[in-house]
């Protein structure tokens, strides 16, 4: 197994990532900024090296820093978590030239699923089902992006090869709007990712944002975990996520699923990975894939049984996954609540010092969190410091525990978002399952 792993990360993730780490017997390093010494993982670490000021471009992701970080601890592999430096490829190919090992994909797969239009091309050829659109980026013709545009029909959205997650994008309604839409992504994609290649979608007025969650080795064997429902979702930033996703049958699941694993296979897909689909009237519709674990991988590992940063650990070092995709079950129904340090009433950050903290508990009830009584939380970063998971039997059952863990919960010193999770937790529309993209946004009346 993998000797001493560096942890390129902060947080609840950092922490996710040394538990597995010591469950392996494997040593790791932390590294942190200048503002993260007390960090939990930092403390529990083997080794730990300060890394660069607070603000992340000095620390977490400075590259020579964190390279340099690895040399001196002789540390044998990399894992950048999900964020920073996660998917960038230039640093997963800094990594393996440095000689050490990337947990995650090899940086050309990094960049092929980077640009939004290779990653749909790779997804056709693999028959994953693909949101009706231009066949590859948009050029200069504009009868020609008109012809397009009427052949996919009205509405359209207007999407940057460079962008993804909600970044580059705009929604066409007429033919007049066109044009200037085409120019308006253009222009801004140049200056936001350095590349003005767009593309044209069928855009879906109200989709559900279903991803599947894939493990594969260096082996040839690649299997699926099934999917998430990360619809409950405000300004991009998820909120609440759910495994499985109300209403798909196990017929559709296994079918998308190996689909998934069928295009992992041919690309030679390694690690963790998450294709992102929009569901819509019973159909899936590939829009992203992303390359890292995601925030949300514990809803899958609560109904599966399988620990996801474990087997990022063993695919990295050269191990065939633990389990064939006869092996993986479902079991029950499993809910995360992103606990984020943010103000109730306009969601600003809320940093400072957490005076109390009680961690709700009991059967079916996770909490991943770096945070403890007298932790300070800094303002540079993200502002979630924690996710809440419960696990049951059925839906029903772990909305239950979820509702009874969130009055469980003490947060003191700080604001959060608490209070708006006991809202959807109870909401009407959330019970019944499978509200869209929108739902969240129109309730707080945005
Ligand atoms: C779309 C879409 C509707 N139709 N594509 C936003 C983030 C990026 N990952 C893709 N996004 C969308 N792409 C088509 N063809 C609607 C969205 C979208 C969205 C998607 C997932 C989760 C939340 C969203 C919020 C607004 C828009």
């Amino acid at each position: 197994m993998l000797d001493k792993v560096l942890i390129a990360n902060r947080g609840e993730i950092a922490l996710r990532i040394l538990r597995a780490c010591k469950e392996m017997g494997i040593r790791t390093v932390a590294v942190h900024s200048e503002a993260d010494r007390d960090l939990k993982h930092v403390r529990l670490a083997d080794e730990s090296v300060c890394i660069g000021p607070a603000p992340s471009a000095g620390s977490y992701l400075n590259i020579p820093a964190i390279i340099s970080a690895a040399e001196v601890t002789d540390a044998v592999a990399i894992h950048p978590g999900y964020g920073f430096l996660s998917e960038n490829a230039q640093f997963a190919e800094t990594v393996e030239s440095s000689g050490f090992i990337f947990i995650g994909p090899k940086p050309d797969t990094i960049r092929l699923m980077g640009d939004k239009v290779s990653a749909i091309q790779a997804m056709k050829e693999s028959k994953v089902p693909t949101v009706p659109g231009s066949d590859g980026p948009l050029g200069n013709d504009i009868d020609e992006n008109l012809r397009i545009a009427r052949e996919i029909g009205y509405p359209i959205i207007i999407k940057a090869a460079g962008g993804g997650g909600g970044r580059g994008m705009r929604v066409v309604r007429s033919e007049a709007s066109l044009p200037n839409a085409i120019a308006m992504t253009q222009a801004e994609a140049g200056q936001a990712f350095g590349n003005n290649m767009v593309y044209m979608e069928k855009y879906l007025e109200n989709p559900r944002h279903v991803e599947f969650q894939v493990l594969a080795d260096t082996h040839g064997n690649a299997i699926h975990l099934g999917e998430r429902d990360c619809s409950m979702q405000r300004r991009h930033q998820k909120v609440v996520e759910e495994a499985p996703a109300p209403g798909i049958n196990d017929r559709q699941r296994r079918k998308v699923g190996e689909r998934c694993a069928e295009a992992c296979r041919k690309i030679g897909y390694r690690g963790a990975g998450t294709f992102e689909f929009l569901y819509e009237n019973g159909e899936f519709y590939f829009i992203e894939m992303n390359t890292r674990v995601q925030v949300e991988h514990p809803v899958t590992e609560m109904i599966t049984g399988v620990d996801i940063v474990k087997e990022q650990l063993r695919i990295a070092d050269g191990q065939p996954l633990s389990y064939r995709q006869k092996d993986i079950e479902w079991r029950g129904h499993a809910i995360e609540c992103r606990i984020n340090a943010e103000d109730p009433k306009n969601f600003y950050p809320s940093p400072g010092l957490i005076e109390r903290f009680h961690a709700p508990g009991g059967p079916g009830i996770r909490v991943d969190t770096h945070i403890y009584g007298g932790y300070f939380v800094p303002p540079h970063y993200d502002s979630m410091i924690g996710k809440l998971i419960a696990h049951g039997e059925s839906r029903a059952a772990a909305l239950a525990r979820m509702r009874s863990a969130l009055d469980e919960m003490i947060i003191e010193g700080i604001r959060s978002n608490i209070e708006l999770h006991r809202d959807i937790i109870s909401d009407a529309a959330f019970a019944a399952g499978g509200t869209n993209i929108h739902y969240l946004e129109q309730k707080l009346g945005l």
